[in-house]
C-alpha cells in the first residue's frame, strides 16, 4: 500500500493534493463539488469583511499553459464562509476545512480572525496580498507591513494558521521574509500565490486578455511552475520543517506532486488545472502519484520529502 497522507498543523489529511483558494470555491454549491470530489480537504475562497462583486470582467482567461485572472477578491463576505462552514462540516465530517482569510486593511483582519476561532473551520490560510486588489500592494513584497499584520492576527487568533505568499525571485528577500515569519506562531506557509501583474495579449485585436488594471492580471498554471518549485526548495531549506510548506502553482500531474515533494512540500495545492480540468484532477493526480511513487520504490511521502539529490558527485 502507498500511503501518501499527510499532516497541516497536526491535522491529518488522506492525501497531499487539495484545492486551492480561489478557483471555483466561492459559492456553497461550488464548495460542495470540491467535498464530492478527490481533494483532501475544502479550501474557500479568500473572504473580506463585507461581500465583493470583484472586478469587471472579463477577469479570467485560461491560455495555451496556465491562466491569467484579475478577479479582484470577489466573495460572499467572511460571515457567509464561517456559515459554510458549518454546513460542510455536519455534511462532510472528516473533510478539514480551510478558510482563506484577506480582509483589506488589519482592522478587517483582526475583526475576521476573531470570527473564525469559534467555527468548525480546521486550518487557517491567510492570505494578506492579493496581485489584484485595486490601489492595494502585494503585501508580501513588503516584510514590514507583513510584520505588522502577521503581529495583529497572531495575538486574537486560536486556530492553526498559514500564511499563502507571493513568488520570491531574489534570495535575499526569502530571508527577509522568514525572519519576519519566524517571529510569529506561523505554522505553513503556501507557496505561490499568481505571478503578480503579468499581461497576456492578443496581438489580432492588439488587446489584452483582460480588463481590470489595462490587462494586468496574476499568472496561474504551467508557467509559474519553475518558480513555484524554486520558492518551496528554498522556504522548506529554510525552515527545516518547522513552518510547513505547501506547494501550488502549476501542479496538473502526479509527476508535478512528486517534484514539490521533493523540494519539500507537505502537500500540494491545485488551483488552474482544476479550473480547467474540473474536479476529477484531484484524483488523477492522487493516482498518478503513487504510481509514480510505485515505480520508484518509495512507500510515504516521507521517503522523498524534502530529498531533492545535487548534481555533486
Ligand atoms: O481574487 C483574486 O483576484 C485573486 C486573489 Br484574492 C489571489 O490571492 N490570487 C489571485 O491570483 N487572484
Amino acid at each position: 500500500m502507498i500511503d501518501i497522507s499527510t499532516k497541516i498543523t497536526g491535522i491529518k489529511l488522506d492525501t497531499c493534493v487539495f484545492n486551492t483558494a480561489g478557483p471555483a470555491d466561492v459559492t456553497l454549491e461550488e464548495l460542495e463539488v470540491i467535498a464530492k470530489s478527490g481533494s483532501s480537504a475544502i479550501t474557500m475562497k479568500s473572504c473580506t469583511l463585507e461581500p465583493r462583486n470583484g472586478n469587471p470582467e472579463p477577469r479570467y482567461a485560461d491560455l495555451e499553459y496556465g491562466s491569467i485572472n484579475s478577479m479582484g477578491l470577489p466573495n460572499l463576505g467572511y460571515k457567509a464562509y464561517i456559515k459554510f462552514s458549518k454546513i460542510l462540516k455536519k455534511k462532510y465530517p472528516k473533510k478539514p476545512i480551510v478558510a482563506s482569510i484577506s480582509g483589506l486593511t488589519l482592522e478587517d483582519n483582526v475583526v475576521i480572525f476573531k470570527a473564525f476561532n469559534d467555527t468548525p473551520v480546521d486550518i487557517i490560510e491567510f492570505n494578506p496580498g492579493s496581485p489584484n486588489t485595486i490601489g492595494k500592494p502585494i503585501v508580501g513584497y513588503d516584510p514590514q507591513d507583513l510584520d505588522r499584520l502577521l503581529d495583529a492576527v497572531s495575538k486574537v487568533t486560536k486556530k492553526p494558521y498559514g500564511v499563502k505568499l507571493p513568488p520570491y525571485f531574489d534570495l535575499v528577500h526569502y530571508e527577509q521574509i522568514a525572519n519576519v515569519i519566524k517571529r510569529y506562531p506561523v505554522k505553513f506557509i503556501t507557496c505561490v500565490n499568481s505571478i503578480g501583474n503579468g499581461l497576456v495579449i492578443n496581438p489580432y485585436t492588439e488587446k489584452p486578455f483582460i480588463k481590470p488594471k489595462g490587462g494586468l492580471g496574476g499568472i496561474g498554471g504551467k508557467y509559474i511552475k519553475f518558480a513555484a518549485l524554486a520558492n518551496v526548495k528554498v522556504f522548506s531549506d529554510i525552515f527545516k520543517g518547522k513552518i510547513q510548506v505547501i506547494g501550488v502553482g502549476g501542479i496538473y500531474s502526479g509527476i508535478d506532486a512528486f517534484e514539490f515533494i521533493l523540494a519539500g512540500a507537505f502537500a500540494v495545492q491545485i488551483g488552474t488545472a482544476f479550473l480547467q480540468k474540473g474536479p476529477g484532477i484531484f484524483k488523477k493526480v492522487q493516482e498518478e502519484l503513487k504510481d509514480f511513487m510505485a515505480l520508484k520504490g518509495y512507500k510515504k511521502l516521507s521517503d522523498f520529502r524534502g530529498k531533492l539529490k545535487t548534481l555533486d558527485k
